[in-house]
C-alpha cells in the first residue's frame, strides 16, 4: 500500500504510460487514410503540444471511479482500457482549451503558448481543436464498439459537448467586446453559465463514463451522482474564476484574461454586491478594458471588497454541502459509493 501522495503519482505515472499507445492509434486512423506524412506528423504535434501537460484529473478519474467501483486495482489490458476512455476525456478537454484560448484571446496555457499562438499555427488551431474531438470517437470505436454500453458512451460524450457549447456560449455572449455593462451581468446568469460550460464536462463526465465501464445502468445511479457532481462541478469553475484574478502565472500556468475580456465572473458579482458607489465607478471604468492599469483598478476594488475572505467562505460552505450531497449515499448496499465522489473533490479542494 502506498502513501496517498505516492498513489496520486503513481496514478498519473500509469495513466500518462499509455499516452503514447493512444498517439499511435490516433495517428494509425490518418495513416489507414493515407494521409501524407507531413499531416500525420502535425496531428502527432498537436496532440503532444495540447493532451498530456495538464493534472489529468479528468481522464485519471474516469480510472478512479472503476477501481473503488471495483473495490480492486485494474490490471493490464483492462486497465489500459479504463485509461483510453480517461483519454478521451483528456481529447474532449483539449479541444475546448484550445478553442477556448482562441475565442478568450488567451496567451498561455499550462506553463506554455497557448496552441494558436505558437508559430506557424494560427488559425489552424480551430481544425486542430476539432481533430481533438473528433479523435475521441476513433478512440471510442476501436475498443467499445462490441460493448453493450457503446450508445451510451457516445450519447454521453455528444449530449456533454452540446452542452458545454451552450455554456461556451452564454460566457461568450455575456462578455461583448465594445460594451462594457456591468449592470447585465448576475450570479443567476453566471451559475447557468458554469454549470454548462464547466460542470457537465469536467465532474459528472468523468464518473459517469467509469460508471458504464463498471456496468451500472440504472438511470437513478446517474441521476444521483450528478446531483452531487453538478454543485461540484459549479464550485470547480468559481475557484477557476478566483484564481484567474487572484494567483500568479507561474502557480496557474495561464495568464487570466477575464477582468479585460469582461467576463461575467464570479468575483466581479461578489465584488459588485459589496461596493461602495465610489467603487462602483472604478468598476464601470475600467472593468472589460484591453488595458493593464484599468486591470489593476479593478483588481484594487476586488482586495478592497474583501473578495479572498468571501471566496474561502464559499469554498467552506461549498465543500460542506457537497460532503452532505455525498452522505446521502447509503454507505452499505448501494451501487454507487461515497468514496467515488471524496476522491474526486479531494484532487480539487483547497
Ligand atoms: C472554462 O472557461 C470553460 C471551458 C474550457 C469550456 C470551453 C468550451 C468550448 C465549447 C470551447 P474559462 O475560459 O474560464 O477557462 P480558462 O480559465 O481555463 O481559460
Ligand atoms: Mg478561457
Ligand atoms: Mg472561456
Ligand atoms: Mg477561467
Amino acid at each position: 500500500m502506498l502513501g496517498p501522495r505516492l498513489d496520486v503519482l503513481y496514478n498519473k505515472k500509469r495513466f500518462l504510460d499509455v499516452f503514447p499507445v493512444v498517439v499511435e492509434e490516433l495517428l494509425d486512423t490518418l495513416r489507414a487514410e493515407s494521409m501524407p506524412e507531413d499531416i500525420v506528423e502535425w496531428y502527432r504535434r498537436s496532440l503532444e503540444y495540447n493532451l498530456p501537460g495538464g493534472k489529468l484529473n479528468r481522464g485519471i478519474s474516469v480510472v478512479d471511479t472503476v477501481e473503488i467501483l471495483r473495490g480492486k486495482q485494474l490490471e493490464g489490458e483492462e486497465y489500459r482500457k479504463a485509461a483510453i476512455l480517461g483519454w478521451s476525456v483528456e481529447l474532449l478537454q483539449a479541444c475546448f482549451l484550445v478553442a477556448d484560448d482562441i475565442m478568450d484571446r488567451s496567451i498561455m496555457r499550462r506553463g506554455h503558448p497557448c496552441w494558436y499562438h505558437v508559430e506557424g499555427v494560427n488559425n489552424i488551431a480551430i481544425n486542430d481543436a476539432c481533430m481533438l474531438e473528433s479523435g475521441l470517437y476513433q478512440l471510442l470505436k476501436r475498443h467499445f464498439r462490441q460493448e453493450s454500453y457503446y450508445t451510451d458512451l457516445l450519447e454521453l460524450f455528444l449530449d456533454t459537448t452540446y452542452k458545454t457549447q451552450m455554456g461556451e456560449l452564454i460566457d461568450l455572449v455575456s462578455a461583448p467586446e465594445d460594451r462594457v455593462d456591468l449592470s447585465k451581468f448576475s450570479l443567476e446568469r453566471h451559475r447557468l453559465t458554469i454549470v454548462y460550460k464547466k460542470a457537465y464536462y469536467s465532474s459528472y463526465l468523468p464518473v459517469a463514463l467509469g460508471m458504464h465501464f463498471h456496468g451500472i445502468s440504472s438511470p437513478e445511479q446517474f441521476t444521483l451522482a450528478q446531483k452531487i457532481l453538478i454543485p461540484f462541478g459549479e464550485y470547480m469553475q468559481v475557484q477557476d474564476d478566483y484564481l484567474d484574478c487572484s494567483a500568479p502565472p507561474e502557480m496557474l500556468g495561464k495568464i487570466g484574461t477575464d477582468i479585460v475580456g469582461n467576463k461575467n465572473t464570479w468575483v466581479v458579482n461578489v465584488a459588485l454586491q459589496h461596493v461602495t458607489p465610489a467603487q462602483r465607478k472604478i468598476l464601470d471604468e475600467n472593468y472589460g478594458r484591453k488595458d493593464s492599469e484599468c486591470e489593476q483598478r479593478v483588481k484594487e476594488v476586488f482586495a478592497a471588497v474583501g473578495v479572498e475572505a468571501k471566496y474561502r467562505a464559499f469554498e467552506r460552505a461549498a465543500y460542506e454541502k457537497i460532503v452532505g450531497l455525498v452522505e446521502t449515499i447509503p454507505e452499505q448496499g448501494s451501487e454507487l459509493k461515497r468514496e467515488v465522489f471524496m476522491a474526486f473533490l479531494s484532487k480539487i479542494f483547497g
